[in-house]
């Protein structure tokens, strides 16, 4: 169980794919700080970058969903003409490869206090855009007080807007930190996240879902998509009557929907000793005590217990599947909200199979919705 659980781990990391992103601006100016408010981790220090060209670094952690090329120290003029060769070289050497391999979105950082975009971040923006990279202009460190944008940063952004470069939309006006002594709160990082959905091609799009840590509602959407599709070829299984005591028969795609599930989110496998044993703890223990636990309650419900001697039936399969699956999506959030130690120290403890069990507790109505289908009486209760 627990080897399976962690191939089909692997196999559905794999399958999201990757987001490649380039982030370039001026030193200082905030991509590393950028990178992590939205990645959630810190990318570029914990990865070890490997040199592009002198002044670009290719990050690409070990089981994470983004390939991170960064600019550090940049300066326009000479570091810059620098940097557009390596991109040049790197574009031509991937354009016979697939689209999953390209650059898919480039982020130019601009600091809005600076209030100036000279000639030269001009000319390498189009740069940018000649060798075909959809780019975001972003401003960055941004304040903003009770969410009205300081208006002179919004001059700024419309200053930029008016140049007409070959850009995918208007300039956003971001801050990723937190400034505890002016009070101006972090801001503007969905609008650059939606900037950038609108510009990746679909292949990196369920990468980027993964991968960011700052739109739960997208992580939570494609969840569903995976519970459902789960859900189905339960309801196949359960077409074919099989006995109740046969139910283990739906672990196996269930374990590829927590996989899947666990994927969706951008949880890190890295850790994949802790995590497949966290899996298997809930898949052995969990799993089916959810099942018996919701097996029991339709027992004390029905009147003949005829339940008992007679087979799962579709709609058993996939409403069991579907509660593991929601059950499993809130272990998961619980994790996201975790710093990584904490996380693997989650992982490895008895409190992931605590979590789960408790979404049933919480949860009743999983039984007795499965109650009211199972015996077709109308829902009146
Ligand atoms: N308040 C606030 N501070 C920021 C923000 N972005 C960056 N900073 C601060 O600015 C400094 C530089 O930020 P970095 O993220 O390291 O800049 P960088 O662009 O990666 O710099 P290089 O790697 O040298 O090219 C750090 O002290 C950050 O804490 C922001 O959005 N808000
Ligand atoms: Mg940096």
């Amino acid at each position: 169980m627990e080897s399976l659980f962690e191939q089909r781990l692997a196999a559905a990391f794999e399958a999201l794919g990757q987001v490649n992103l380039l982030v370039v601006g001026k030193t200082g100016v905030g991509k590393s700080t950028l990178v992590n408010a939205m990645f959630g981790s810190d990318v570029a220090r914990t990865g070890l970058g490997e040199p592009v060209t002198k002044g670009l670094l290719h990050y690409r952690l070990p089981d994470s969903f983004l390939g991170l090329y960064d600019a550090e120290g940049f300066e326009t003029g000479v570091a810059g003409d620098s940097i557009l060769a390596g991109l040049r070289t790197l574009v031509d050497r991937y354009a016979a490869r697939p689209a999953a391999e390209h650059i898919h979105a480039a982020w130019y950082l601009v600091r809005w206090s600076d209030r100036r975009f000279e000639q030269a971040q001009v000319s390498f923006v189009r740069e940018l855009a000649r060798l075909g990279l959809p780019v975001v202009i972003v401003l960055t460190q941004v304040p903003t007080r009770e969410g009205t944008v300081h208006p002179e940063a919004l001059e700024f952004a419309a200053y930029i807007d008016g140049l007409g470069l070959p850009v995918a939309g208007p300039a956003v006006p971001t801050n990723a930190l937190a400034d505890a002594f002016s009070g101006a709160p972090v801001h503007g990082l969905q609008a650059l996240l939606d900037a950038t959905y609108a510009i990746v091609p679909d292949v990196a799009e369920r990468a980027l879902t993964a991968a960011q840590r700052v739109d739960l509602g997208r992580k939570k959407k494609a969840v569903e998509a995976v519970i459902n599709q789960a859900v189905a070829v339960a309801a196949g299984i359960g077409a074919t009557p099989i006995p109740f005591t046969d139910a283990a028969l739906l672990i196996p795609n269930q374990i590829t929907m927590i996989a899947r599930i666990t994927a969706a989110y951008g949880l890190p496998p890295s850790r994949s000793r802790a995590m497949s044993l966290a899996g298997s703890i809930v898949l052995t223990g969990g799993a089916t005590l959810a099942g018996r636990y919701l097996v029991t309650n339709l027992l004390k419900f029905m009147p003949y217990g005829f339940v008992a001697g007679s087979a799962i039936s579709a709609t058993v399969a996939a409403s069991l599947t579907k509660a593991v699956g929601h059950a499993w999506s809130q272990v998961c959030e619980l994790a996201l909200t975790m710093d990584d130690d904490q996380r693997d120290q989650f992982w490895a403890s008895a409190a992931v199979a605590e979590q789960f069990l408790v979404f049933f507790q919480r949860n009743p109505s999983a039984g007795a919705s499965l109650l009211r289908r199972v015996t077709k009486r109308p829902s009146s209760a």
